[in-house]
């Protein structure tokens, strides 16, 4: 591409809030800190090996699980990022137990849930990571930023994505006007449009699922499951990097399935609703795929609670509603139960 014909992010968000009279800049200035957050956040991932930053901080999240020192760091880059635009009233994180209240901002309009780094468990071993966040309005801003208002549909989304660390840093998102990818130059440190209107296959080739929880799983995702590797299928070829923006991306591309459902010691998966689900379903549905927590749109479903669990099946949309066949009313029973 010739250099004069390079779209930066920050050209594209201009461009997009130009095309919206009613806009005031405000989200913008939401996507700027985002970009900001991930630029920080991909320098301490590149150099994780070189300084003191891998391994675990000693601390516990909100979920018992040790908490990586690169993902108190990306926490904090987020939250101190998010919370310097003077947009955001409340941001929700999967590493903070409680809504993180920001100082001086009761009466703004928005409300940030965000994954710092998903793919903890490979930061050590240097395979792809990467951040996730979702956008929501507030309901009303005239009154005090309370819990209640952070419980939202998917559907209520304004906006949402994902930077994935990988090969090259990558920044997905959606407004709902479809999904554009930007990747990071590392010269101009400048994140580029290098995918722009991505649309996935309605069909692919690729299954990714934790098959090391095989017998816990349903019968009906057991069957799906034997259906992925029998000459039927194809077979699929299967994919599980363990880090779910890095598995989904890839089947966002190739066209795939990504499934993480209810086991028999987790009924409602591993992936949290409002972090990882929502976020992903919104990008899936707005490439043409779709996600669905067995019986309807994720995105429909009302969170009782801010770390809610929820079992996943995201991808190409004729994989999904072809998993969806196995998945019996007893499964759903069970995956909701
Ligand atoms: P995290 O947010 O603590 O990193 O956990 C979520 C990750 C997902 O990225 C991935 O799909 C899943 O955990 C992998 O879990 P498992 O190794 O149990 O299959
Ligand atoms: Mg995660």
């Amino acid at each position: 591409m010739p250099q004069s014909e390079i779209t930066t992010l920050e050209q594209f968000i201009v461009d997009q809030q130009a095309l919206h009279a009613q806009a005031d800049g405000s989200l913008s200035r939401v996507f700027r800190a985002i970009e900001l957050a991930a630029k920080i956040v991909n320098r301490d991932v590149r150099k994780a090996g070189l300084i003191d930053i891998l391994g675990q901080d000693g601390s516990v999240n909100t979920h018992g699980e040790d908490q990586q020192k690169l993902d108190v760091l990306a926490n904090n880059i987020f939250i101190s990022a998010l919370s310097r635009t003077g947009e955001v009233s409340m941001i929700i994180s999967e590493e903070n137990e409680g809504v993180v209240y920001v100082e001086g901002c009761d009466h703004e309009k928005y409300i940030v849930a965000i994954d710092p780094l998903d793919g903890s468990s490979n930061i050590d071993v240097n395979v792809s990571i990467g951040s996730i966040f979702s956008i929501y309005k507030r309901q009303n801003a005239e009154q005090s930023p309370n819990l209640q208002e952070c419980l939202q549909t998917g559907n209520e989304q304004v906006a949402a994505g994902y930077v994935f660390y990988g090969s090259s840093t990558m920044l997905v998102y959606t407004t709902g006007q479809g999904v554009n990818g930007f990747t990071l130059d590392d010269a101009l440190q400048e994140f580029c449009l290098s995918h722009p209107n991505i649309q996935t296959p309605s069909n692919g080739k690729i299954f990714s699922v934790n098959e090391g929880n095989y017998n816990d799983f349903s019968e009906g995702v057991k069957s799906y499951i034997d259906y992925c590797k029998s000459n039927e299928a194809g077979p699929y070829k299967a994919r599980y990097i363990g880090s779910m923006i890095a598995d989904f991306h890839l089947n966002l591309l190739k066209g795939g399935v990504f499934v993480d459902p209810g086991t028999t010691g987790s009924p409602s998966g591993k992936l949290r609703l409002m972090y990882e689900c929502n976020p992903m379903a919104f990008l899936a549905e707005q490439a043409g795929g779709k996600a669905t927590y067995g019986e309807g749109s994720i995105m429909e479903l009302q969170p009782k609670e801010l770390h809610q669990r929820c079992p996943l099946f995201i991808g190409s949309a004729n994989m999904v509603d072809l998993a969806m066949h196995y998945i019996s009313e007893e499964d759903t029973a069970i995956i909701n139960r």
